[in-house]
């Protein structure tokens, strides 16, 4: 093997009500890049249980993500979708990462410390462990390509350390297998069972602002519902939801540069550009010296005609339960095939028995 072979994976907690952030930030690029890769996404529903154990309505949490998924448009035969805890190899390979990661690298997580809040000793250990079971999510298929907000990039980097040092560990126990590629460490050649994960971040809106405040990430888990919009949100929600948006008394300027330092602006300038695919450039030349009073209900208009397709055919899928679970049990089948594969060359690597 010369390359690893291309292979996208990406995943989404049911944890909420999914919003435009996750929309924007990571599902739309889902959609994209099955045009020309072999793409497997997931429902995560392991994650699920870190920041919180119980749920009211797991299963129709799991159900509305994988409805969205549909909705926008992925397509489940050419590709996979499924829910993490049908397929138990993700959470056996982030036992082995448990313990190839070092708890120094924890330590620096910072959506750790964000979740956690003050009363770190309370959390979970499964939120402290929550990176490396992401580690695992994506290397038990030994995919290359991750598209996720920038919110993850951290949390991407740690995978590949965790990729890098069981290469780097097992390297005498990998090269007579073959089942790797060569790379090189500095000099020190090694031969790597699993890729170097790629971050794909960009697009043209890779961190959504909460609507009420242009410092913080739009969030599923923000008390605030004002402070996002759901895709399961009604015309009239998106309507009331982008007039009661905070923004400054300034009448928008006409250059990207006179952005900086108003992040209320900045942020609804970024959706509208994401929403109608255009740069911010190209949108500051049309409201350029326009006040929010015009601006807002453009981008109320323009995100309803985006957002109300994807919210109709997620209604309709949801009335049909039995066909979601149907989805996810065939994708979890695959998944299953292919994770299964991986965990046996892993314990062939380790040495266990069996
Ligand atoms: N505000 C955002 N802007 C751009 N991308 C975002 N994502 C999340 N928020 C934004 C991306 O959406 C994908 C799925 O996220 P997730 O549900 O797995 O977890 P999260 O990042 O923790 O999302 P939330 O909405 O903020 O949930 P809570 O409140 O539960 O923490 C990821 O690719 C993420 O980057």
């Amino acid at each position: 093997m010369t390359e690893f072979k291309p292979l996208v994976f990406s995943g989404v907690q049911p944890t909420g009500n999914l919003h435009l952030g996750n929309y924007l930030g990571a599902i739309r690029k889902f959609v994209a890049l099955q045009e020309n890769n072999d793409c497997i996404y997931c429902v995560v529903d392991l994650h699920a249980l870190t920041a919180q154990l119980v749920h009211e309505d797991m299963a129709t949490q799991i159900r509305s993500i994988t409805a969205a998924f549909l909705a926008a448009g992925i397509d489940p035969k050419k590709h996979i979708v499924f829910n993490q805890s049908q397929v138990p190899q993700h959470a056996e390979l982030a036992w082995i990462f448990n313990c190839v990661a070092r708890i120094g690298w924890m330590n620096r997580m910072t959506q750790f410390k964000d979740k956690a809040g003050k009363d770190r000793e309370q959390a979970s250990l499964g939120l402290y462990a929550y990176p490396s079971l992401m580690a695992a999510d994506i290397l038990v298929y030994r995919a290359t390509h991750v598209p996720v907000g920038e919110d993850q990039k951290q949390h991407l980097e740690l995978a590949r350390d965790i990729a890098m040092k069981f290469n780097m560990d097992f390297n005498e126990k990998i090269r007579p297998t073959g089942l790797g590629i060569d790379i090189k460490v500095g000099e020190e050649p090694v031969h790597a069972y699993f890729p170097m994960v790629e971050p794909l971040i960009d697009g043209p809106a890779p961190r959504v602002m909460s609507l009420k405040d242009g410092t913080k990430k739009m969030s599923k888990s923000d008390p605030s519902d004002l402070s996002r919009i759901n895709l399961m949100d009604d015309q009239d929600a998106i309507s009331k939801k982008i007039r009661k948006a905070k923004t400054d008394p300034d009448a928008l300027p006409g250059e990207v540069d006179g952005l900086k330092g108003r992040p209320e602006a900045d942020n609804l300038v970024g959706i509208f550009a994401a929403l109608a695919d255009k740069s911010k450039a190209d949108v500051l030349s049309e409201f350029g010296g326009q006040q929010f009073s015009v601006f807002k209900p453009a981008l109320i208009d323009l995100a309803v005609e985006v957002l109300a397709p994807i919210n109709a055919e997620m209604r309709r899928l949801m009335e049909d339960p039995g066909h979601i679970d149907a989805v996810l049990r065939d994708g979890g089948e695959r998944a299953r095939t292919r994770a299964e594969k991986t965990m046996n060359e892993v314990r062939d690597i380790i040495g266990f028995v069996r």
